[in-house]
This record gives structure tokens, C-alpha cells and sequence, in this order.
């Protein structure tokens, strides 16, 4: 709870307060944002590598899913900490994956709850088979309301880019 609400300040500072600095990615790009951001690294996005999420407030969540057989933990940085850093403003985020399914998530969702970009499963990294590398995932385990389909419409897998809108 602490840490989401540290999630929370994070997303609100972020449109009065201006965020760190990126970094450069040092490894492989595995998240572009676009879109209503203020605080980039390349031209007109900003680029992650998986330490620069891991860096990120996160949260570690084990729940049951409608995608793998029992409970699994996942664990990755608060998409309000991802929005965060990039300094974003906006009222969704269109979230897109390698296989070009996107959806919109409202920021409402990202406000009411700690839902986070996995970036690992069971302690490691998912390959794009796996539905890697970054999975969005919603706090089942403290918010089972969410079960449903609506829900898992927006828990995109294989993300590669945020656009903020
Ligand atoms: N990358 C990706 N994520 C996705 C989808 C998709 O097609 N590709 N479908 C979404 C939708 S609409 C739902 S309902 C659930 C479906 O999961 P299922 O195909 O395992 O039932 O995943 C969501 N995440
Ligand atoms: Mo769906």
C-alpha cells in the first residue's frame, strides 16, 4: 500500500514537478512512450531498457490469471511510475503489442489502482513466447472486481509502446 501510494504522489507531481532526467537505455529497448510527454530521451519519446523499469516503484503481485494455469507472481515497475518518469499528462493510455492489439486504459484505472508493466514472471523475464516482455497487469489480488472481462481486455501482453493520449 505504501508503495502504491508513492506511485500515486509520483503520477500527481508529475504534471506540476519536473521528473529525473532519463537516463539512455544501456541494453535492448523494450518500451517506447509517445504522446503527451514531457520528459524524453530520443526523439520526441522516451525509450526503456528492463533496468530502467526495474529501477521504477514497483509492486509484486501473485494472482491466478485468465492466461496461465494457477497463481503466478509478477513483478515489474507502476505504469503511474512509468507515467511518472516520462513526466505524461493526459486522460489514456493506448498501449499496443507485437502482435498489434492495442487497448486504451483510462488513467482513472491507473489512479484508483497499482496495476504494473511485469517485466518478469516467477522471478524472470518473459520471452515474447511467455507473452513478454512486459505484461499489463491489474491487482486481482486486491481488487478482485477486476476479474473480468473488460479488465482483461486492457491487461495487454508482448507490449512494446504506450502512446499517451
Ligand atoms: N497482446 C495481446 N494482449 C491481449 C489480447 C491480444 O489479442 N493480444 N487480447 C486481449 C483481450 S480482448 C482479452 S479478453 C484477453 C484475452 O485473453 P485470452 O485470449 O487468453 O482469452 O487478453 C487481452 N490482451
Ligand atoms: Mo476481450
Amino acid at each position: 500500500m505504501r508503495k502504491f501510494m508513492m506511485g500515486l504522489v509520483w503520477l500527481c507531481s508529475a504534471t506540476s514537478a519536473m521528473a529525473m532526467p532519463l537516463q539512455m537505455p544501456a541494453d535492448d529497448v523494450i518500451l517506447t512512450v509517445t504522446g503527451r510527454i514531457t520528459n524524453t530521451n530520443s526523439a520526441q519519446a522516451a525509450v526503456f531498457d528492463k533496468a530502467m523499469l526495474d529501477g521504477l516503484p514497483g509492486r509484486e503481485t501473485t494472482t491466478e490469471t485468465p492466461w496461465f494455469d494457477g497463481k503466478h507472481t509478477f513483478k515489474g515497475p507502476l505504469l503511474s511510475a512509468v507515467l511518472g518518469a516520462v513526466s505524461a499528462e493526459g486522460t489514456v493510455v493506448h498501449v499496443t503489442a507485437v502482435n498489434d492489439y492495442s487497448a486504451d486504459i483510462p488513467i482513472t484505472d491507473i489512479q484508483a489502482h497499482p496495476v504494473i508493466i511485469a517485466t518478469e514472471m516467477d522471478g524472470k523475464a518473459m520471452s515474447i513466447r511467455e507473452k513478454g516482455p512486459l505484461f499489463v497487469i491489474y491487482p486481482f489480488d486486491i481488487a478482485p472486481e477486476l476479474y473480468n472481462e473488460e479488465i482483461f481486455g486492457r491487461s495487454v501482453w508482448q507490449v512494446i509502446s504506450i502512446d499517451v493520449q
